[in-house]
């Protein structure tokens, strides 16, 4: 049964029924399923598919915001829930995330931010598009121990470098790992920036995060 719920919320994002994801999303909840399964096994793998058709030309981006809207409408239903199951977790650190300027993609940038708060990180999200003295000025309110910083197209990887800039003129690099992600950001790339780490993954960002902070 669960299985089932899962591999519809999969399609659900697959078909574009934004309506389906949220209503299979309240079902999975019901039925015990834990958020993070709702989301590496029902909603990921929906969005992967969706990705990897887009790139084939089988979908167009009209395709590609319908399934982002089912995929956030989603989100938001699970992260009250992943929230709460925080509650008991002791704060592993600070993390402030987001996408880096001029790119307003999303979905894996919250997705590790929602993700590494369900693992015990303190998230302070950002959002999209974010200005590089934004993330500056939030790691001195928040005194972070990480800086996450997400960019999806090959544009917009270069606003990493330019964001470890600012804090190394801010005086404030030493203090702050950062950690650099997005489908054109390889380990390459992080070292050549001089970045903390890389992950290809939600997954991989927590552990990342737990390795950085011990
Ligand atoms: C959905 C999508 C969109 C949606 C975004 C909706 C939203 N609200 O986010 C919309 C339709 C708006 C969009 C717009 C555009 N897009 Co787009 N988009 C995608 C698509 C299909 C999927 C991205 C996604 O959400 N994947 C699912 C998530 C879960 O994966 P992810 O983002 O990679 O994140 C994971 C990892 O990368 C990692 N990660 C991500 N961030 C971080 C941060 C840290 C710190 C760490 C450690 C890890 C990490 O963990 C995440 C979770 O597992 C990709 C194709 C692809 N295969 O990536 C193209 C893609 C990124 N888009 C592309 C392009 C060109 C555009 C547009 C310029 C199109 C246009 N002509 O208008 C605009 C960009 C506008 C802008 N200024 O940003 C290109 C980029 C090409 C390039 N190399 O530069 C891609 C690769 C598609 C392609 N093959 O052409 N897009």
């Amino acid at each position: 049964m669960s299985h089932e719920i899962l591999a519809k919320l999969t399609s659900s994002l697959v078909e574009g029924e934004p309506d389906d994801t949220v209503a299979l999303t309240r079902q999975a909840l019901n039925h015990q399923l834990e958020p993070l399964t709702i989301i590496n096994e029902g909603l990921v793998p929906g969005m992967e598919i969706v990705g990897a058709r887009f790139q084939s030309g089988e979908y167009f981006l009209p395709h590609l915001i319908i399934a982002a809207s089912g995929m956030q409408q989603a989100m938001a239903l699970l992260e009250p829930e992943l929230r709460a199951r925080q509650q008991t977790v002791e704060s592993r650190g600070i993390v402030v995330i987001g996408t880096v300027k001029g790119d307003i993609h999303e979905i894996g940038k919250s997705l590790v931010g929602t993700m590494m708060s369900a693992s015990g990180f303190q998230v302070h999200d950002l959002g999209v598009d974010v200005p590089t003295e934004t993330f500056v000025a939030k790691v001195k309110e928040t005194g972070a121990n990480i800086v996450g910083l997400s960019a999806l197209l090959t544009t917009t990887m270069t606003v990493q470098r330019e964001v470890i800039e600012a804090l190394e003129e801010a005086g404030i690099r030493s203090q702050v790992k950062v950690i650099v992600g997005g489908a054109p950001v390889s380990q390459e790339w992080t070292n050549t920036i001089g970045a903390d780490g890389y992950a290809e993954d939600a997954v991989g960002a927590i552990e990342l995060g737990k390795h950085l902070m011990t």
